[in-house]
């Protein structure tokens, strides 16, 4: 079949969106990211990229998510969803590299052409693409590129805009979408907030109305979502929702937000000037920009500050859920695990083990998380700044259908684990549906955040962000623990670690900013500051000389 007219309307659309000559783009931890004006081209390019995956899966559906989360406003972003609702495959994430770095619209049709025949996709075959955006401002002009790269196919390529929503939400639709049984849920927006808040509304039973709940929005796309949930649910559980300004310049992620208060380790200014968390026991919760991410925290004795991060959400779900698979008695058939990365605070992953759970430690990105965690029947993965979920397995689920309950309290513990897998968001990280599941988990045990604090004390710990002039060159490896490159510099920073009592420390590039970071942990806060000091001046050190010395 001759293609030459579709490459024609391909280079003849792109040329509106010439690559910026200075940038090299890579795909990194959660997609593409850098400032949203240089985006215009990647995200061209990421449409037709998305065209080929879907019909290399015979025209299920893929998404594209415009978004840079936790990142500062002026920042955008793109990630592909591959038609399970998961992130993109990794093999695939060197061809978006590749179509990305073009340098014309020549160039772009040529390399995509070779894709498709270097993949043996016939590129005349149909295609679905679901997208959405989060509340940037430039994000409608990148949905524009994303849409004038899917209308140089015409027809055979249909399309579906989700408007603006939440980076969960727009997984959990690809997911409904491609899903033949029609179990998972109806693929809209409105059908996620019914399934979510029926789902909710079981597990609370006569358990609530539950405490008023302060949420920081950050400013994002997440105040949307929650107030649409809210009318799902009435009183059940009544919202104090925070930072919700979502057409002001200059204030998402600013000063607020899950990255904000686990980075900082204290409350976002707007959060404490509220005065709702002067209460003592009254827990609050953050969310990112895209609400993909959750932190909570509350003020112990009405003053001090205390963080509940993604670690802490960890441990809750998994002995939670540990003990409902307990009382449903099928600890023989269903697993719990727990994933977490090196981030993890030390102490959590010696509780965890401390109760028989395995615990297995991955790179940093949702993506490595979420693969390990298919490995268990049940995989709870939670990275510490708050970005995970929990999977059932089939084999899981179909074990808790099939299995027929000698008592009441076995029938129960049946069906709230049934329904704590219709709850969480079985794609990825969503801080809405972890937000229900911690308030489910804690209106079962009748707990307040003091209780769920008590389980272990976090070792001190400081994340830090280094600006350096190439954080290219720094390369890692076991699990992003151990530095291979520049030579010699992880010997530097093993001596540092030495030196501190319970130290550790590890240093890696990030994938979503320009910055290495750096974290450290130790067993006084003083110790931790001096070692994360020593790490960073190391670092500092080293790159200033790889830059002196290229
Ligand atoms: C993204 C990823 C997360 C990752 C975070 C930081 O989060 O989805 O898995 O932990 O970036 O990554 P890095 O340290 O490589 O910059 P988000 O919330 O920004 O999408």
């Amino acid at each position: 079949v001759d293609h030459t007219q579709l490459f024609d309307r391909i280079a003849a659309a792109a040329k509106n969106y010439p690559k910026p000559a200075d940038v090299k783009f890579g795909y990194g931890t959660a997609g593409f990211r850098t400032l949203g004006k240089r985006l215009p081209s990647v995200i061209f390019s990421v449409g037709l990229l998305a065209v080929l995956r879907s019909q290399r899966f015979n025209g299920k559906a893929i998404g594209v998510m415009v978004t840079a989360s936790h990142n500062p406003e002026a920042d955008n972003g793109v990630k592909l969803v591959d038609p399970a609702g998961e992130m993109l495959e990794q093999s695939w994430e060197a061809y978006a590299t590749t179509l990305a770095n073009c340098a014309s619209p020549e160039e772009l049709v040529a390399a995509y052409k070779q894709l498709a025949e270097q993949l043996h996709i016939n590129i005349g075959a149909p295609a679905s693409v679901v997208y959405a955006a989060d509340t940037r401002p430039s994000s409608p002009e990148l949905i524009k590129a994303l849409e004038a790269a899917l209308a140089a196919f015409g027809d055979h390529v249909s399309t579906n805009n989700i408007g603006v929503t939440t980076t969960p939400i727009l997984h959990y639709v690809v997911k409904a979408t491609n899903d033949t049984t029609g179990e998972y849920g109806v693929p809209t927006i409105e059908g996620y907030q019914k399934k979510t808040a029926a789902a909710f509304k079981t597990l609370i039973g006569n358990r609530g109305p539950l405490k008023p709940l302060p949420v920081d929005c950050a400013n994002g796309v997440g105040a949307l979502s929650l107030a649409d949930f809210a009318k799902h649910i009435g009183d059940l559980l009544p919202f104090k929702p925070l930072n919700t300004q979502l057409n002001k310049e200059g204030v998402l992620n600013y000063q607020c937000g899950a990255d904000y208060v686990k980075t900082k380790q204290q409350l976002p200014p707007s959060v404490a000037e509220s005065g709702l968390l002067n209460q003592p026991d009254n827990r609050g919760a953050s969310f990112d920009g895209d609400a993909d991410r959750l932190i909570y925290y509350y003020l112990k004795g009405g003053k001090t500050f205390r963080l509940l991060d993604g670690d802490k959400i960890a441990v809750l779900a998994a002995l939670f859920i540990g003990d409902l698979v307990t009382r449903a008695k099928l600890t023989d058939k269903i697993q719990v695990g727990v994933v977490q990365t090196a981030y993890a605070n030390g102490s959590s992953t010696k509780f965890i083990k401390s109760r028989n759970i395995p615990v297995t430690c991955t790179a940093t990105g949702v993506k490595h998380l979420h693969h390990a965690a298919l490995n268990y029947d049940i995989g709870v993965y939670f990275e510490a700044n708050g970005h995970g979920t929990v999977l059932f397995s089939d084999d899981a689920l179909e074990t808790l259908k099939k299995t027929e309950p000698e008592s009441p309290d076995q029938d129960r513990a049946v069906k709230h684990l049934i329904a704590l897998s219709e709850l969480i968001n079985q794609a990825v990280g969503d801080a809405l549906s972890d937000l229900l599941l911690v308030e489910v988990v804690l209106a079962h045990r009748g707990w307040g955040a003091e209780e769920w604090d008590a389980g272990y004390e976090d070792l001190p710990n400081r994340l830090v962000k280094v600006e350096v002039p190439d954080r290219h060159i720094f390369h890692t490896t076991d699990a992003e623990r151990k530095l291979t490159s520049p030579a010699g510099l992880q010997a530097r920073i093993d001596e540092a670690v030495l030196k501190v009592e319970q130290g550790r420390s590890f240093v890696r590039p990030s994938g979503t900013e320009d910055c290495v970071r750096v974290y450290a942990e130790a067993a006084t806060s003083s110790a931790v500051d001096t070692l994360a000091a020593a790490v960073t001046d190391i670092v500092k050190t080293a790159a200033a000389e790889a830059a002196a010395h290229p």
